[in-house]
């Protein structure tokens, strides 16, 4: 752990303190490893002056780097996405140790910036307008695209440093500057993934487009969200912290762009590739020990196959190692805190309560040596008639409530059923089926994410990345998401010499 610590700069931070030198107190959060349940160390706070220090900064980093030609803004990330590639397995081990993800995860989401960042160097040549003919004899129209400001990102702990990733990468090709609130269970990762894109800017006499500040909702998340001068507000976290962010930043008329919760589901049709499916639902329901927003929540297997898929299922979940998620074969990490293994202990409850079958998993799992809070992977078969009222809740733990359906139509309207729209999936061999569940009146999955033949999490960079309904809207990363970092303007240029109205109109 020193090793880490040291490799990425953190033992010399000015914001890290020894975890056996924390005085407890306002001023500072402890980092914990999930896995040991031990501290790894203490990160002091920012108060409301560093709040306004931070803002202060970002609104003058943009200033000057809205200035700088996009494609060169293009270089800079660039040389961020090649100083990540140095310190891929650092920073993913430290994920890995702080949120309690395997490192096979941890590392992967460094590469997700990675990818990102190639990505973004591509597009900060191609922030692309477009033109449009004018009625007016000798006038011309453009669309261009223009940096918006200091974004405010706000991430959450399950994805401490990818989802930094597509925000800050795109922002800094547009122009703008951002200031990161991550979340108080990473503190470290932000710290670490900082210092590295700030190093960066500091060999290019690049300004300060990378803030940071670390803080509690009172003194930093909310009069961050309400501050004018950030256009825009990313958040990623819970519906209900989600809801609030919309209000206050509605209020001022900024923008905001929400990546909240998910209630994904899996349709397993009778035809399906079995190997394949199970495959698929063991990553998407198991994986991030099912905290991830895009984690398989509900599966919703064909009548004629249930029986045989949920057997066969829960024969793979009891392989699943559970342990040290820095440790070789380990497929399982913790959960967070104990707040989390309580929310699961009392929705495996109240999912029995109300007639579901624990087919397997259902408690705690012991770890010698480790006392974080490993819970085993669970499932539960929802009564015949598919009523489980609690699996409308997101409860960020491995439980997957298994279903049955006759007809396909029945399949997606319980797919549909979910509150938040964010990802789904379907494994069938049949195009019909496939197509149905993305048919283009919409009448198919109603969610922003739809797969077919594989998981409901792991998405790529490439496409855009956000849910409708409770998710909240926002889109995020890949495709033309880059346009919600920019502000739009539509000019008109008459270079005829003389003055005339659009409409026909006369004002002489
Ligand atoms: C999240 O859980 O907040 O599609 C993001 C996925 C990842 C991103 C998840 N690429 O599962």
């Amino acid at each position: 752990m020193r090793g880490l610590m040291q490799q990425l700069g953190l033992e010399e931070h000015p914001r890290v303190v020894d975890a056996g030198r924390v005085e407890p107190g306002p001023g500072v959060v402890l980092s914990m490893n999930p896995a040991a349940g031990e501290p790894i160390a203490g990160v002091k706070l920012d108060d409301a002056k560093g709040l306004q220090r931070a803002l202060a900064g970002a609104a003058e980093a943009f200033d000057q780097w809205r200035r700088v030609p996009a494609p060169v803004r293009g270089q800079l990330v660039r040389e961020v996405g090649d100083e990540l590639r140095k310190f891929k397995e650092p920073l993913g081990e430290l994920i890995a140790l702080e949120v309690g993800k395997i490192r096979s995860e941890g590392l992967g989401e460094v590469q997700e910036t990675i990818d990102i960042a190639d990505f973004a160097v591509g597009l900060s040549r191609q922030l692309h307008g477009i033109t449009m003919p004018s009625e007016r004899p000798g006038h011309a129209m453009r669309e261009q695209w223009l940096p918006l400001g200091p974004v405010g990102v706000i991430t959450a702990f399950n994805f401490p440093h990818a989802v930094w990733g597509w925000n800050a990468m795109l922002a800094v090709v547009c122009g703008d500057s951002i200031l990161w609130k991550p979340s108080l269970m990473a503190p470290l990762t932000a710290i670490a993934t900082t210092e590295i894109a700030r190093r960066v800017c500091e060999r290019n006499n690049a300004p300060d487009i990378f803030g940071l500040v670390i803080g509690t909702d009172d003194v930093v998340g909310e009069p961050m969200v309400k501050d004018k001068r950030l256009p825009l507000i990313s958040a990623t976290g819970s519906c209900r912290m989600g809801r609030r962010v919309a209000s206050i930043v509605g209020e001022r008329l900024g923008r905001s762009l929400l990546e909240l919760g998910g209630n994904n589901a899996m349709i397993v049709d009778a035809d399906a590739d079995m190997e394949l499916a199970l495959r698929a639902v063991l990553f998407g329901a198991v994986g991030t020990a099912g905290q991830r927003c895009t984690t398989t929540r509900r599966l919703i297997v064909h009548e004629s196959i249930a029986d045989e898929f949920l057997a066969r299922l829960a024969k793979a979940y009891a392989k699943v190692k559970i342990g040290d998620p820095l440790a070789d074969g380990v497929l399982m990490g913790p959960l967070i805190h104990e707040d989390a293994l309580t929310a699961f202990e009392k929705a495996v409850k109240t999912a029995t309560e109300q007639g579901g079958e624990v087919i397997c998993g259902g408690e705690r799992a012991s770890v010698a040596g480790l006392n974080g809070c490993f819970v085993k992977p669970t499932i539960v078969r929802a009564p015949k008639n598919n009523e489980l009222p609690i699996s409308r809740e997101e409860t960020f733990a491995p439980i997957l409530y298994a279903f049955t359906f006759k007809d396909l139509d029945e399949a997606i309207a319980l797919n549909n059923s979910a509150n938040e729209g964010l990802s789904s999936a379907i494994c069938t061999g049949s195009v019909r089926a496939a197509e149905r569940f993305l048919s283009p009146d919409g009448t198919g999955s109603d969610c922003g994410l739809a797969y077919v033949n594989t998981s409901t999490s792991g998405a790529e960079i490439g496409g855009a990345f956000g849910g409708e309904k409770d998710t909240g809207g926002g889109r995020e990363s890949g495709s033309d998401a880059w346009k919600a970092y920019m502000r739009r303007q539509t000019c008109t240029v008459n270079f005829s010499g003389a003055f005339e109205l659009a409409q026909g109109i006369r004002f002489e």
